[in-house]
């Protein structure tokens, strides 16, 4: 834990009092005319607003008051009376606001008019909405190539909105759809599309109340899908099983105390959320499954023998699987020192995680960004899913394969057409729906977006949502490009750092958020839908009174744009803009997997988009669920440090008072941290190695030997439980070490947690 942080320890489980305490303060400083209370009670009720937090799945809409501590910070932040206005911006030029911090940015408040940049005087002016829209449509057609445009989305947006955008984008003439996914949930998407068919999870949520074991695995729930710590409890308190595996001892994996439960709350007790954890070196998860597997394959090899009932499912590999025999050559051959060396476990921690495996009926892994953000990502996850199908564990009740979504509608986004290469038959019923051919060859993805800022291709960046500047590799580089660009726009709820490196010409356009009521001229409310992590869509609208009467819905700012630039031969954009009804009708046109999308979104619940792979269908080409091929890595990031003074893996994660990078406080309750952000979490041996020692103050340097100079300076050191060799710190800060060039194969994932560094102390 963190020694050496004076005042403060950290919390002892997650949950409790502590969220209780920081919901009340929350809602003090939003201090929002708008009864904060009022807000609250209709979050994610079925006549109410989807959280913005995450996309952890709901239970029944209105049985329960369905928010968390972070859920709570992600709509008090929105929902805040707080306002940047055009005599903001008069007051500040940009060059100023550079040098504030994220937190202090967004802390300003909500954006209320549309902005437009003067270079002359390095401030934004206020603009109306016709002439931005006039002015970005004649820019964007003064660019030659339409390539030269990238179109960023971040998974806030709407299934509307997205859809919208992506049909701009494809008439526009480029499939330029770099998106926060990439940098997120590619993996993910990449090996479960090989394995399954599919690149979507195949479980529901009431899948956990079946379920005898869940490994969670590479992520941290007690900070980044409080919700998911309810079903993880119950789990343990039904008998049944959770493994956690994780480098660092993450608070809300080990106990939880459920601020809705009032006798809880009064005990001041609290309950596991799991049963067993394991704390493997960074990017050794591959290594554990392999270990798994092999324990698994020696138990049915010896149930063989001894003539005892099978522990594999053999009917379900010889059905429904591909390359089972050539994985198990694999598995049998790869080396218990490798595994041990790469997972930095012991033989027993293996063998007792993958004995649970075997005596356990139904099995779920849960994965996040721990599993994601590294080079070998697509394997790992490949080998999770052919470890899931020794048993069977996919497609049958209180089974499946879980990655645990971040943004609430990222996975939305991707199904509706935000996808820089999306399948033929997506564009085949775009071309059909529109008339008129579409580009077909690949766009670009976030890092083929940076390439093309950096090498001076880019000519115009357009940003639905995010902040590109600080959530991509290499963040100083970027920001430093996006300035000599011909045109930024960003469509965006509050000020950022993405929005202060303007192009030559560049607008800020201020949207509604998910809390606040959506009208269209008529006055008649519009809603708009998201798909959770379960593949659940239902439908969301605000409550609350726009932030300025200058709003404009992202529909309709998308809308705007787009009869700007393309006219309206193709699209009735006016009529789209005005009625959510008829995208959705379009939406179904285009993706008959919505059906009756506008009927069933106003059920309950909303409604469930099939996923063949849980049904057992994998679209796969060879129509089997498919079990990896990979050899373990010949190196890990940890393995090729291993023995060099100072040299770590570093991996940058989120603190507990922060949205990626909307930085809400500097406290980071669970770990212990308060009141500051630039530390690094280093284990004590290593320290004592580098006569370190907590409290010290250290520079990190990058040692990619690619001609850039990366470095974060000044940073406290904490001493913390975490492996040796292994290092943490703080996105978005990090960013700047985080290389954009080192990718994970086949999925172009930024790196973010296995950063090659070295510490040095500082020199004051
Ligand atoms: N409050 C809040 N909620 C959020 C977000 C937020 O910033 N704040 N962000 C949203 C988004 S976009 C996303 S993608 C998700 C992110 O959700 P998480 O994936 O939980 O996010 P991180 O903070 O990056 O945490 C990564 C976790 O993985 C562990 N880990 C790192 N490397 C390894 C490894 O090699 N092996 C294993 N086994 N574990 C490892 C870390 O110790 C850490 O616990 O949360 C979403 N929800
Ligand atoms: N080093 C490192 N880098 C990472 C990660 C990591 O773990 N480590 N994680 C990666 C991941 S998983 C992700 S998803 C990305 C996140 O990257 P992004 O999605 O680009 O970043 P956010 O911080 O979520 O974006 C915050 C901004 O979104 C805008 N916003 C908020 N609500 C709305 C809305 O309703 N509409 C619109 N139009 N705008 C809105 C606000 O202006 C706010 O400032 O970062 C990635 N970068
Ligand atoms: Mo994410």
């Amino acid at each position: 834990m963190a020694k050496d942080n004076c005042e403060r320890k950290p919390s002892k489980a997650a949950g409790g009092w502590g969220a209780l305490k920081s919901v009340a303060r929350q809602l003090k400083n939003s201090g929002k005319p708008v009864s904060g209370a009022k807000t609250l009670l209709s979050l994610n009720q079925a006549d109410g607003f989807d959280c913005p937090g995450c996309a952890w799945g709901d239970p029944e809409h209105g049985s329960s008051f369905e928010f968390c501590e972070n859920g709570v910070k992600a709509v008090t932040w929105e929902a805040t009376k707080n306002r940047v206005t055009p005599e903001f911006f008069a007051a500040h030029s940009v060059q100023e606001l550079r040098t504030w911090s994220d937190h202090d940015l967004e802390h300003q408040g909500r954006l209320t008019n549309p902005m437009r940049y003067n270079p002359e005087t390095d401030h934004y002016e206020a603009v109306s909405w016709e002439d931005a829209f006039a002015g970005i449509g004649a820019a964007l057609n003064a660019i030659e190539d339409p390539n030269q445009a990238e179109f960023y989305t971040s998974g806030r947006a709407s299934n509307e909105a997205a859809f919208l955008y992506q049909t701009f984008v494809r008439l526009f003439g480029t499939n330029n759809f770099p998106d926060c996914s990439n940098m997120c949930h590619e993996a993910s998407g990449v090996a479960l599309t090989q394995a399954i068919g599919i690149g979507k999870g195949t479980i529901l949520l009431e899948d956990f109340d079946e379920t005898d074991l869940v490994y969670c695995v590479g992520q941290n729930p007690g900070t980044n899908h409080p919700r998911m710590l309810a079903s993880l409890r119950e789990v343990v308190e039904r008998g049944a099983k959770v493994v956690a595996i994780n480098p660092l001892k993450e608070k809300g994996l080990t106990r939880f105390a459920d601020p809705q439960n009032k006798i809880e709350m009064i005990r001041g007790t609290s309950a596991p959320t799991s049963t067993h954890y394991i704390s493997p070196r960074l990017g050794g998860d591959m290594a554990i499954f392999r270990g798994m597997s092999k324990v698994v394959l020696e138990a049915e090899d010896k149930a063989q023998a001894e003539g005892k009932p099978a522990v594999l499912d053999h009917a379900f590999i010889a059905e429904h699987t591909h390359g089972f025999d050539a994985w198990c050559d694999l598995v049998r051959a790869t080396s218990w020192d490798q595994i041990l060396d790469q997972s930095g476990l012991t033989r027993e921690d293996i063998e007792t995680a993958a004995q649970m495996y075997i005596d356990a009926d139904r099995v779920i892994v849960a994965w996040a960004m721990g599993i994601t953000q590294h080079v070998h990502s697509v394997d790992t996850i490949r080998e999770i899913a052919s470890f899931m199908f020794l048993k069977g564990n996919v497609g049958r009740k209180g089974t499946g394969l879980c990655p645990v979504r971040g943004h609430s509608n990222v996975q939305g986004d991707r199904t509706v057409g935000i996808n820089e290469k999306a399948p033929a038959a997506f564009i085949d019923a775009m071309e059909a729906e529109l008339g008129v051919s579409l580009p077909r060859e690949r766009g670009h993805n976030v890092i083929q977006a940076i390439g093309a800022m950096l090498d001076g291709t880019a000519k115009a960046f357009i940003a639905l949502g995010g902040n590109f500047a600080r959530a991509v590799p290499d963040s100083h580089l970027v920001a430093e490009a996006m300035g000599k660009l011909d045109l930024t726009v960003n469509i965006a709820t509050k000020l950022n750092h993405g929005h202060l490196m303007p192009g030559k010409q560049s607008y800020v356009l201020p949207c509604l958020g998910r809390t606040e009521i959506d009208k269209n001229l008529e006055g008649t409310r519009q809603m708009v839908t998201v798909e959770d992590s379960m593949s659940m869509v239902h439908g969301s609208s605000g409550i609350n009174l726009p932030a300025s009467k200058s709003l404009l819905s992202e529909v309709r700012i998308i809308a705007g744009i787009a009869k700007a630039t393309v006219g309206s031969e193709r699209v009735d954009w006016d009529t789209l803009g005005q009625d959510h009804d008829k995208i959705r009708e379009m939406i179904a046109r285009v993706l008959p997997i919505f059906g009756d999308f506008n009927k069933q979104v106003r059920e309950p619940r909303g409604f469930w988009l099939r996923n063949p792979a849980s049904e057992r269908e994998f679209r796969t080409p060879t129509a089997k669920a498919n079990f990896g091929d990979a050899d373990l890595p010949a190196l890990t990031e940890w393995q090729s440090v291993n023995g060099k003074d100072a040299h770590f893996v570093l991996q940058t994660f989120r603190s507990h008072d922060q949205y990626n990078t909307t930085v809400y406080g500097m406290d980071d309750r669970y770990r212990g941290i308060y009141g500051e952000r630039e530390v690094v979490f280093v284990n004590k041996r290593d320290l004592k190695a580098m006569d370190l020692k907590g409290g010290d103050i250290v520079d990190i340097i990058g040692t990619y030997e690619d001609g850039h100079r990366r470095e974060c300076k000044g940073f406290r050191v904490v001493e913390y439980d975490t492996p040796r060799g292994c290092i943490g710190g703080y996105y978005p800060e990090m960013n700047a070490l985080v290389p954009h060039q080192t990718v994970g194969d086949l999925s172009f994932t930024p790196t973010s947690k296995s950063v090659l560094v070295r510490l040095e102390k500082s020199n004051p």
